[in-house]
């Protein structure tokens, strides 16, 4: 009898144990969203608002090509977790199915970042997973150490997707803008919100 209520203590005090480390886990994925181990979060400048929406992208309609430069940390919006300043699908591309989209991407920040493309709801895991798009991401997304990168896909699918960080977590922070793939139409654009 004495044995099993040692074994039942140590059992309880186990269980303890464990939900405190779960409780510690927490804590810590707490912290780590508030973004307070980002040494560098980018220059105080406006993100882009309707006005400046050609800067942001060159369309080819005769080639059904498009070329959309990407800056990952563009300025300090969302702790730096953005790109060319917006955040969270406050950016908008729009291109239609069956064309070709090269993205330049930037990281402006010491911190590491990445591009793919991958389905909008992905951009919710800690993890966004591999391209859907055939060569849709930037060298090995995960890692997020490129710093300046070319790359060209075909949109063979539609479909609400996002260009999204790949770096853990950063997608989930809300470091992702949104590409949606129509089946009809002639002509790609990008829609800003206006952030003050
Ligand atoms: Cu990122």
């Amino acid at each position: 009898m004495t044995h099993f209520r040692f074994h039942s203590l140590t059992i309880l005090l186990s269980l303890l144990f464990a939900s405190g480390l779960a409780f510690s886990g927490l804590a810590q994925e707490a912290a780590h969203d508030e973004h307070h181990d980002h040494p560098v979060t980018g220059k105080k400048i406006p993100s882009p608002g309707p006005e400046d929406v050609d800067k942001f992208i060159k369309v080819d309609k005769e080639a059904k090509k498009v070329f959309i430069p990407v800056t990952a940390t563009y300025n300090d919006a969302n702790y730096g977790m953005n790109f060319n300043g917006h955040f969270k699908g406050s950016a908008v591309y729009t291109v239609p199915m069956g064309w070709e989209i090269t993205i330049h991407f930037k990281n402006a920040s010491p911190v590491p970042h990445s591009a793919v493309v991958v389905e909008k709801y992905m951009t919710r895991k800690l993890q966004v997973g591999e391209p859907y798009f055939e060569g849709a991401s930037t060298k090995d997304p995960l890692k997020g150490l490129v710093k300046d990168e070319k790359f060209t896909f075909v949109t063979d699918d539609v479909g609400e997707y996002a260009i999204a960080c790949g770096f853990p977590s950063h997608s989930a922070g809300g470091h992702w803008i949104g590409l949606n793939i129509t089946k009809e139409g002639d002509e790609a654009s990008v829609k800003f919100k206006k952030l003050q």
